[in-house]
């Protein structure tokens, strides 16, 4: 019985599993239908540039699947945009605008919440939500181990039980979630999501790849970066400071290299533990003869700059703080070995995994992504942070343009700063249009700022 269903269901175009809704038996006794779900998130993953040392990954989401080589973390912060992943929903919409701040995600808005009441067995390994009261069962998994940042001596609650976990915690998490992967129900489908610390800091690389061999890299033109002039943000840091709290490191060119040379040799070795979760993953799916069945997605949470524009870590709007690494695999049902170039997201997984599943959100929580299994109707994205770190600010990004605004604390729908940057001159973001003394060359400001404003606001489907 299950297998037919299963069967007719991969028959099915993604539209014809829309609103099944319950049987007439009742909730409980609801065919459950549409794959599994293996969600894998790696922590502060740039892209592009660090998918050379994941040659399991590469074969089985990038030879097996697709890759999206233009997504980004709609808020590049882990928590915020964790609660993202979980919701499909921007974090003006969810409420975690801070790493601090996890209760406030509306846990019914969930994906675990609506594949768990639609018949789904569902768990999770790994990091769950930055500042979690790890004592606090995470709602709508069946089972869990959840922790916070760090890679050893981590404390976990394991489906109840706190405990200190010594060693390297990637294992711990990779064999919880192997451990799940084989006692899955095969009656019905199964969610799992599986969360590694690599490539965090402190980079703290298993003992088998400290000395692994890394590729050279010498920077590239948004490191180098030498007049930041047209950047008020690092520039004018001491009156940012005053209104913002900012704290941006800002190094120069020779110091910010040697420090992303660093940091990049520190995450490409974490990745490789990565990696190997990734392949072990996939051979117990394989195991159980469920590849066609399981629909996986490969992302980040946000990305991480290596020195770009003087800077360090995440938080800021610029590309390789927001560029995350988003790959999907389905054998059957997503070409292999493709990429796409749409303009994708953090906030697209949910959707995507609604529309596999045949499932539709509550009213009360529209999505606010779009499913990846259909074309995309998208010609702009909303990033967007709320503080911490890097301040308060917003931004459009097109394939053609990213547009910024810097919030100060006081008058906070007034920008204390804009930057434009033409994408298709000036890919690496060196020259802010709206700061060098050239009015031929300026956007419409007015009319980018209502946009940005009403983006801002935006609530499901009208949201880019
Ligand atoms: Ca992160
Ligand atoms: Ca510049
Ligand atoms: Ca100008």
């Amino acid at each position: 019985m299950r297998f037919v269903a299963a069967a007719l269901f991969l028959l099915l175009p993604a539209a014809a599993c829309m609103g099944s809704g319950e049987s007439p038996e009742g909730p409980s006794a609801r065919r459950v239908r549409g794959p599994n779900i293996l969600i894998i998130v790696t922590d502060d993953q740039r892209y592009p540039g660090t998918l050379g040392v994941m040659p399991s990954t590469k074969r089985l989401f990038g030879r097996g699947g697709k890759t999206f080589t233009n997504a980004f973390a709609t808020t590049p912060m882990c928590c915020p945009s964790r609660a993202s992943i979980f919701t499909g929903r921007y974090v003006h919409n969810h409420g975690v605008k801070y790493q601090s701040v996890p209760g406030r995600l509306d846990q019914e808005s969930t994906l675990q919440r609506y594949l768990q009441e639609a018949g789904y067995e569902t768990a999770i390994a790994g990091k769950y939500l930055n500042g979690w009261d790890l004592s606090t069962d995470p709602p709508y998994f069946d089972q869990w181990a959840i922790s916070l940042n760090g890679y050893r001596g981590m404390t976990f609650n394991t489906n109840g039980t706190m405990r200190k976990v010594e060693g390297y915690s990637p294992h711990y998490v990779g064999q919880r979630a192997l451990e799940w992967l084989r006692s899955f129900d095969r009656s019905r489908p199964w969610f799992l999501y599986v969360s590694t610390p690599s490539a965090h800091p402190p980079f703290d690389v298993e003992e088998r790849y400290e000395t692994a061999r890394v590729s050279r890299w010498g920077g590239n033109p948004a490191v180098a970066e030498a007049d930041r002039q047209d950047k008020p943000i690092l520039g004018r840091q001491k009156k940012y400071d005053q209104e913002t709290s900012a704290d941006p490191h800002v190094l120069g060119p020779v110091a910010a290299l040697e420090r992303g040379k660093k940091e990049r040799r520190g995450q490409l070795r974490t990745l490789m533990s990565a990696d190997d979760l990734v392949q072990d993953l996939f051979a117990e799916v394989r195991k159980r003869g469920e590849q066609e069945k399981t629909l996986a997605f490969f992302l980040s949470d946000n990305g991480y700059l290596w020195g770009e524009h003087g800077l360090n870590g995440k938080r800021y709007p610029y590309s390789a703080s927001v560029k995350i690494p988003l790959l999907m695999r389905w054998p059957g049902r997503v070409p292999r070995g493709s990429t796409n170039d749409r303009l994708a997201a953090n906030i697209d997984v949910a959707p995507t995994v609604m529309d596999a599943a045949g499932l539709t959100a509550d009213d009360d929580y529209p999505l606010d992504g779009e499913s990846l299994l259909r074309p995309s109707g998208r010609d702009r994205l909303l990033l967007e942070h709320w503080g911490g770190g890097a301040g308060k600010w917003a931004s459009i990004r097109t394939d053609d343009y990213q547009y910024i605004e810097y919030y100060g604390r006081r008058r906070r729908n007034r920008p204390l700063f804009r930057d434009y940057y033409d994408l298709v001159d000036d890919p690496w973001q060196l020259h802010n249009l709206l700061r060098d003394r050239d009015k031929t060359n300026d956007p419409n400001v007015a009319r980018l700022s209502r946009r940005l404003a009403a983006d801002h606001r935006c609530s499901g489907d009208p949201c880019p």
